[in-house]
């Protein structure tokens, strides 16, 4: 018995915050080597015999956990009676009996007392779970335990590879054979890299490239296979790894966080505005239609399932009319049969409560609902009709907003201060090759070496995706007086007509002093917060906490990015070829009112809240209508700036 597991046998409590200079410890690799090894081929019955065997050791005395509660005990039950489900069903959480199982096994694992009882019941589950369900338990298990958090997940993309890449891609990996490979590999689209190389070389930490990269990397074969040509005008955004991942991620991390539900919400709808917002500046860049979205049925290449459809349109348009009920009656009727009016005291946010869900398991299903990419939360972005279906909630969402919510914004336009000017470097699209690791779809067997677990292969997917250019801007200040002053920066079309069809995605947002006289303030595209860049594969990250297990790595704990910050890459829409697309900015400035708060949502941990600069509500103004399209005060005057710019896209 390794020593640390003694000691948490013996009940001393090791934590990973044991762990000097924000180098991993023996622990902390331990911990996270498990990890990626149970991960491994995760929708493949498990082979590893170290964890299997640890696995048969069932821990059911309740003393081992620090509650043992209902979620458990019907757990439990389940798995007597044979009712777990079986792991050749379609795992969906939409369904009512599939979320429950969620929920015990991840109650399993959150009150676990100790490392040692978790790492078992990790095993256990590994073996007897559905995988769709262990995965979704265990990554709200590292999102939740705060003595875990500093664990590193795989991305969903390269958990199950096969949600997220053409079939004919999947096809190849999963009957690939190595041995036979080395002998014809002329005849084969699947090339080695020689010598070893990943693109992008620039990740956050810049690991890869490194003398201690090519260490970690030396035994391992890199292979590579390349990605058909996309051919929808909206597929290099809508199919984007990256861009699927972090909705997913950002809904993983709202489920289970029972506090400051008003807060989540409001970021919730201002995420969902962000996505929208941004969708829709493609079109724009695409030139297709996107001031008022129309129903496609089409989902990815699919047609989507005309049940679901009626069904997702059913529940919005009941939706849409609570909120026109509301609206005319100033009052609703709450799930309990009495009735408030909205206008009194706070009550309009109790309506925003009752009529305004934000976390989708609550979205339950029934049984009769296909599986599809649109009720699959790691997919469902891809779908045309999820930005339509988003536009009919916000819609009910600000309009509810502009009734009702309490109009004392005003006092936040500052006095004596005047936007002066904008000047912003040129923006250029362009699109760049990634390495995407789909290693595990190829057969398991390529990782056991006599019942050993190694991983002697990787196998790349080489895509194109949009990136853009470093660019900055610089605004000019003019104030009579020193004031703290909140800016925040826009990005919307060109076109000058009905403000309120118009799409506002929130580029940057920051706090500055301003001081007396003409202000001058630079800011970097690199500054902008709320966003995140690239991350090492799943390969990569074993391969380096193998390294550090060896003590000839020192395994930083900051390397990973952000599960819940938005792709940094993905801020602008694809630029013009031929002609630049035309787009605007607006800046706006607002009185600071020293309420900032930071929190910890970029990493999907809300259990303090969100981040906010000030009492206005997220996404302000437009978090609801605004009344008098572009004479509304919010918009107009000193305190605001329109700037044309130009987006360019670089061709190879
Ligand atoms: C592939 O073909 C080329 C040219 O025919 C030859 O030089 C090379 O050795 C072959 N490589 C392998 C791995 O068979
Ligand atoms: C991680 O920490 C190290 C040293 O503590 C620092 O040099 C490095 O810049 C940090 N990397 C990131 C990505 O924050
Ligand atoms: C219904 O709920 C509201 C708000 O929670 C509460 O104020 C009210 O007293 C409840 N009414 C009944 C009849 O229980
Ligand atoms: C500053 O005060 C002067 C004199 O009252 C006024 O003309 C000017 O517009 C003010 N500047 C700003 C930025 O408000
Ligand atoms: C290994 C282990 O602790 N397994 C437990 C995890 O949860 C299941 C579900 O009830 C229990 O049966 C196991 O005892």
């Amino acid at each position: 018995m390794r020593l640390w597991v003694f000691l948490s046998l013996l009940g001393l409590n090791i934590h990973l915050e044991v762990l000097a200079n924000g180098i991993a410890n023996r622990y902390f690799l331990e911990k996270q080597r498990f990890l990626l090894e149970i991960l491994h081929h995760v929708h493949e019955p498990l082979m590893n015999e170290q964890w299997r065997s640890l696995g048969k050791q069932l821990v059911t005395d309740k003393e081992q956990y620090v509650v043992y509660n209902e979620h458990m005990s019907d757990f439990y039950r389940d798995f007597s009676l044979g009712k777990l489900l079986h792991r050749n069903v379609y795992y969906n959480p939409l369904y009512a009996d599939h979320f429950r199982q969620m929920l015990g096994l991840y109650h399993y694992f959150y009150n676990a007392r100790d490392w040692y009882t978790l790492w078992q019941n990790i095993s256990w589950a590994r073996v007897h779970v559905h995988p769709g369900i262990f995965v979704q338990a265990l990554t709200q298990l590292i999102l939740k335990r705060e003595d875990y958090q500093a664990l590193i997940m795989p991305k969903i993309y390269e958990l199950w590879p096969e949600s997220y890449h053409d079939d004919l891609t999947v096809g190849k990996a999963r009957n690939f054979n190595f041995a036979s490979w080395i002998r014809y590999e002329n005849i084969s689209d699947i090339q080695e890299v020689r010598p070893q190389k990943l693109e992008p070389l620039n990740l956050e930490g810049d690991l890869r490239g490194s003398i201690e990269w090519f260490q970690a990397m030396a035994d391992v074969n890199i292979l590579r296979m390349n990605q058909a040509k996309r051919r929808n005008k909206l597929e290099h955004l809508l199919e984007d790894i990256d861009w699927q991942s972090y909705w997913y991620n950002l809904n993983m991390g709202v489920v289970l966080t029972g506090e400051k539900s008003d807060d989540l919400r409001e970021w919730s709808y201002y995420q969902l505005g962000q996505i929208l917002a941004r969708f829709k500046l493609e079109c724009y860049g695409q030139k297709l239609t996107y001031k008022r979205l129309t129903k496609k049925h089409y989902c990815g290449k699919r047609e989507e399932p005309a049940k679901t459809a009626q069904f997702i349109v059913k529940a919005i348009s009941e939706l849409e009319a609570k909120v026109g009920d509301a609206i005319s009656f100033r009052s609703i009727q709450l799930t309990n049969g009495s009735r408030i009016n909205l206008q009194e005291n706070n009550n309009w946010l109790i309506g925003l409560q009752e009529l305004f869900l934000y976390d989708w398991t609550q979205f339950a299903v029934d049984k009769s609902m296909q599986p599809n990419l649109l009720l699959d939360i790691r997919t469902i972005v891809r779908c045309e009709d999820f930005y339509y279906y988003a536009e009919r909630l916000l819609d009910s969402y600000r309009w509810y907003r502009q009734v009702f919510q309490p109009n004392n914004q005003k006092a936040f336009i500052p006095s004596d201060l005047r936007i002066d000017d904008v000047q912003i470097t040129p923006l250029i699209t362009y699109e760049q090759p990634v390495d995407v690791d789909i290693s595990n779809i190829l057969p398991a067997k390529h990782f056991y070496l006599a019942g050993q677990f190694v991983w002697p292969l990787t196998l790349q997917h080489r895509q194109f995706r949009l990136q853009h250019k470093d660019f900055s801007y610089n605004l000019q200040v003019t104030s009579n007086k020193t004031q703290s002053t909140i800016f925040r920066v826009f990005l919307t079309t060109s076109e000058r007509g009905n403000i309120q069809r118009e799409p506002f995605y929130q580029l940057d947002s920051f706090l500055t002093v301003i001081y007396p006289g003409l202000n001058r303030i630079a800011r970097e595209s690199k500054q902008f917060a709320g966003l995140a860049g690239d991350h090492i594969s799943y390969t990569e990250l074993y391969q380096f906490v193998k390294l550090a297990e060896r003590e000839e790595f020192d395994f930083p704990l900051n390397i990973s990015t952000p599960n819940c910050g938005f792709p940094r890459r993905l801020i602008l829409p694809r630029g013009g070829t031929a002609n630049p697309l035309k787009l605007r900015l607006l800046i706006v400035a607002t009185v600071y009112d020293f309420k900032a708060r930071r929190e910890n949502e970029l990493n999907c941990d809300f259990s303090r809240g969100v981040s906010r600069w000030d009492e206005l509500p997220l996404g302000y103004p437009f978090e609801r209508f605004l009344e008098d399209d572009t004479q509304a005060v919010e918009i107009s005057g000193d305190h605001v700036y329109w700037k044309d710019v130009h987006i360019l896209h670089e061709s190879p």
